[in-house]
């Protein structure tokens, strides 16, 4: 039974079966508040602190205590501590209601809400480069949208002119901005009516659960990762409502789930990656583990081998389970050595597979599974179009040059959607949409809609592998503006070269390499430069980054590149001259 966004996002709603008892209560839910120790207690009345809006609720009292220890050196352990984030899913509609009463002001608000908590709602607050204005973060598990959301999301932005626009992020998924804190109540209703949902997306709380673009299209995928994404989706985000009990994490987490060679996700930067491979006790398909890929200013590693196999119907137990051992006995003391890698290199492998074992109900998770090949398997390009695995129909990929985009383009996408496809997309990691279910004599003509003049699907060698993040046009901690670089600079450089293959190029405005540049064949990352003696945007250059099967992250090659053309344009050419194998275009005279 082939899956769609909408019939999987009944599950979202809680409408379905699935992950959802007979009487509507969720099974997800059961965790019982510990009981607070006298030690715990003391404190807490010490500072000031109410139990019941904490974020230390359902943390054991040992993990209480480490998190209210450390408040002193890591502001956020102290601010979860004060109130819980997950406070701010029934303040957002209050705070909103008195905005637009004219009660209060978004400049009166508390810094700590206003800043930090208002994130487990998706809201991101703006304040060096919008102040007033926020971005909204949603989860689209898989990447999946159908062309109802498509248009509500659009609707949400269309009327903001100028300030209102989204983008497809490094994590396929969708973030809206130019948002007004006053109209944040109506959208979060609107999200919940159409399958979608903004909760526990930014700060200490899990990402959005990535998987493959041509899921259930891919005629060489092990399995359908869908529902898998979608289950684990519901069960940390409580079917789209917010689930208490796994917000207060000690820092953010990545889990992704490939089922082809292909590694679309790229497990090996996630925090959990569960890749597909053959079970050869019963030849069913399950998931071998790796643990505590990540990107940070102080630390960028792949992930470890996490000796685990799970069979199917373990994967979301796998992750509850691995979810609250790392809530209960992570790092909170130093918030550059909280990520999941941390805990599990100071535990050791198997005794955190054994930890979270014990937490699943004492279950004996067996190690990893071998499954070799013989060939070497190419990460597939899956823009353009291409043959699915159901006979007469094809996907059709286009390229969205870093992954900006506006109203107009998602009533666009989805009314190409409906006419020609099923009615959904796919988002993809590298930040590009895909139509799938076209059937093949379609093609052709959707192929002459007006959107893929400026979307492409057979975008040149440069702009199909671009990636970047966000950059300094709205992100506080960007050292440089990015996105509108990155477009003109490969504009630029297509129309003087031409270049044998893809060349994938990525992005970022600063170390937290949200544009992920370790795993780019060249990776621009924001740092100091100088330009006639004088202090200027810059760029650091990695080179080297493979994806797909056995990756590589990139290494730093050259630092201090200023980014004014006049210097990163010729840079770049040479750059793909000597190491791309580019050539300059018949005619066209390049300097050196
Ligand atoms: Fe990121 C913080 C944007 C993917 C590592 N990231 C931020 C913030 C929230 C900072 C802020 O408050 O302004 C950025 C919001 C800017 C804005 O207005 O959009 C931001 N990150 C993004 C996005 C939108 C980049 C993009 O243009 O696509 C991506 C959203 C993904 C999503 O849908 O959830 C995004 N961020 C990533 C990735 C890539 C990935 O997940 O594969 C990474 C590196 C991988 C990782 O996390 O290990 C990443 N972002 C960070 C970090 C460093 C984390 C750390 O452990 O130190 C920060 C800073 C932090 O969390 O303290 C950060
Ligand atoms: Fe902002 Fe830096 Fe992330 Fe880019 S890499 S979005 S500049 S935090």
């Amino acid at each position: 039974i082939r899956c769609s966004a909408s019939a999987t996002l009944t599950s979202s709603n809680g409408a379905s079966t699935n992950g959802a008892s007979s009487n509507g209560a969720h099974k997800w839910l059961a965790a019982e508040v510990p009981p607070l120790s006298d030690e715990v207690k003391a404190i807490l009345e010490e500072k000031g602190i109410d139990f019941e809006t904490s974020g230390l609720k359902y943390l054991p009292n040992e993990a209480r205590l480490r998190s209210l220890a450390a408040s002193k050196k890591n502001k956020a352990e102290g601010t979860k501590a004060k109130k819980g984030g997950h406070r701010m899913w029934t303040e957002v509609t209050e705070l909103a209601e008195l905005i637009r009463k004219g009660e209060t002001k978004w400049e009166d608000l508390d810094l700590d809400d206003i800043d930090v908590r208002l994130k487990w709602s998706g809201m991101f607050h703006r304040r060096k480069r919008a102040p007033g204005t926020f971005m909204m973060r949603l989860k689209v598990p898989n990447g999946e949208l159908s062309s109802k959301q498509l248009r509500f999301l659009g609707d949400q932005i269309a009327h903001l002119g100028a300030k209102g626009c989204a983008d497809i992020t490094t994590r396929a998924n969708i973030q809206l901005r130019g948002m007004d804190l006053a109209d944040s109540a109506a959208i979060f209703e609107g999200l919940q009516t159409v399958g979608l949902s903004a909760v526990q997306t930014g700060m200490d709380n899990v990402r959005n659960m990535t998987g493959s673009p041509i899921a259930g299209i891919d005629p060489h995928e092990l399995l359908d990762v869908r529902q898998l994404n979608y289950q684990i989706n519901d069960m940390i985000t409580n079917f789209g409502k917010g689930n208490e009990e796994l917000v207060n994490l000690p820092r953010k987490i990545n889990i992704g789930l490939s089922p082809s060679r292909d590694d679309f996700p790229h497990t090996h930067i996630n925090d959990v990656g569960l890749k597909a491979v053959h079970d050869p006790e019963t030849g069913e398909v399950g998931f071998n583990v790796e643990l505590g890929g990540y990107f940070s200013v102080k630390r960028n590693t792949m992930s470890i081998d996490g000796d685990t196999f799970l069979t199917q119907d373990q994967v979301v137990p796998y992750c509850k389970a691995l979810l609250e051992v790392f809530r209960d006995h992570g790092g909170r003391d130093d918030r550059q050595k909280a990520r999941l890698m941390w805990m599990v290199e100071d535990l050791t492998v198997p005794k955190f597979r054994e930890m979270v074992g014990a937490q699943m109900g004492g279950v004996t998770l067996r190690t990893k599974v071998e499954e070799k090949y013989d060939d070497v398997w190419e990460r597939r390009d899956v823009l353009g179009v291409h043959p699915q695995k159901q006979e007469g129909f094809s996907w059709v990929g286009t390229c969205v040059p870093t992954g900006r985009i506006f109203a107009d383009d998602f009533y666009e996408f989805a009314r190409i959607a409906d006419t020609y496809g099923d009615g959904t997309v796919r988002l993809t990691v590298e930040q590009d949409i895909l139509f799938p279910f076209i059937p093949n004599d379609k093609v052709a003509a959707m192929k002459e809609e007006p959107i893929f003049q400026k979307y492409k699907i057979d975008a040149g060698n440069l702009t199909r592998g671009l990636v970047s993040c966000t950059g300094a046009q709205f992100c506080g901690l960007a050292v440089i503006e990015t996105k509108q670089r990155a477009m003109a600079i490969v504009e630029k450089l297509e129309q003087q070269m031409d270049f044998p293959k893809k060349i994938r190029i990525h992005w970022t405005g600063c170390p937290n390499s949200c544009g992920q540049v370790q795993v780019a064949d060249i990776g621009l990352m924001g740092g100091p430069a100088k330009l006639n003696g004088k202090a200027t945007e810059g760029v650091r250059v990695f080179l080297g980054g493979t994806i797909g099967e056995d990756p590589q992250l990139a290494n730093e090659f050259e630092k201090g590149i200023a980014c004014d053309e006049s210097v990163l344009l010729p840079y770049l050419r040479n750059l793909m001259i000597e190491k791309f194998g580019a050539t300059p275009k018949a005619g066209v005279l390049v300097e050196a």
